[in-house]
């Protein structure tokens, strides 16, 4: 497979709204990776993958959680965290992904976790800063975006859990495991 293959694999699997986002996300992923100096070509493949399965129906993807044996937890969490670490097995049985960074950064792309490598946080922080995105507070993470990736995870990570918090949702602990492991030079948290 090429990257054509997975291009058109992915468009084949969302509505247009969705596969415009998805590009956005590989526009954003490679400004950051030539920016911070990270594998082109593996955050290239993440971010075009990287919500392959964001479409999939909740009982395709807690198919896919069980049979997979991924984390059974993730099932007593939100949805949104479900298709990840789904669309990283996915990747890797039918398109053929084997590189463990691509596989992570898909997987991980929502939640993060700790010691991320750099694909997986250029990825990350692509799909929070991509240019359609309007979630208060995404100006402030774009600006530190210039300078570092680390700071700016941070801050997204501590406006997810804030909005999660102020509708009444779940936070997954890996969430709060990644803020720490990230922020664990900073003293206010
Ligand atoms: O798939 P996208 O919409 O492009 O972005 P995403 O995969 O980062 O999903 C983001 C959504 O997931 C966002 O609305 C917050 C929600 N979410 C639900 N529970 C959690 C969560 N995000 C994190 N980081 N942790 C959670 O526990
Ligand atoms: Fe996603
Ligand atoms: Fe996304």
């Amino acid at each position: 497979m090429n990257r054509q293959d997975y291009l058109d694999r992915t468009q084949e699997q969302m509505p247009l709204a969705r596969w415009e986002h998805t590009l956005r996300v590989v526009e954003t992923a490679a400004i950051l990776a030539r920016r911070f100096d990270v594998d082109k070509e593996k955050v290239d493949t993440a971010a075009i993958l990287h919500d392959f399965c964001k479409f999939w129906t909740a009982e395709e993807l807690i198919f896919a959680i069980k049979q997979y044996k991924l984390p059974q937890d993730l099932l007593l969490y939100n949805q949104e965290l479900w298709h990840g670490p789904v669309a990283s097995v996915v990747a890797t049985k039918e398109l053929g992904i084997q590189d463990q960074d691509i596989k992570n950064a898909i997987f991980y792309h929502t939640t993060g976790k700790p010691n991320m490598g750099l694909v997986e946080k250029v990825v990350f922080l692509a799909d929070y800063i991509e240019p359609a995105r309007k979630m208060p507070g995404v100006e402030a993470v774009r600006l530190l975006a210039q300078n570092s990736l680390d700071e700016a995870i941070v801050l997204s990570l501590k406006q997810t859990i804030q909005f999660l918090i102020s509708c009444g949702q779940r936070v997954y602990p890996l969430t709060y495991d990644t803020l720490r492991d990230l922020a664990k030079h900073e003293n206010d948290i």
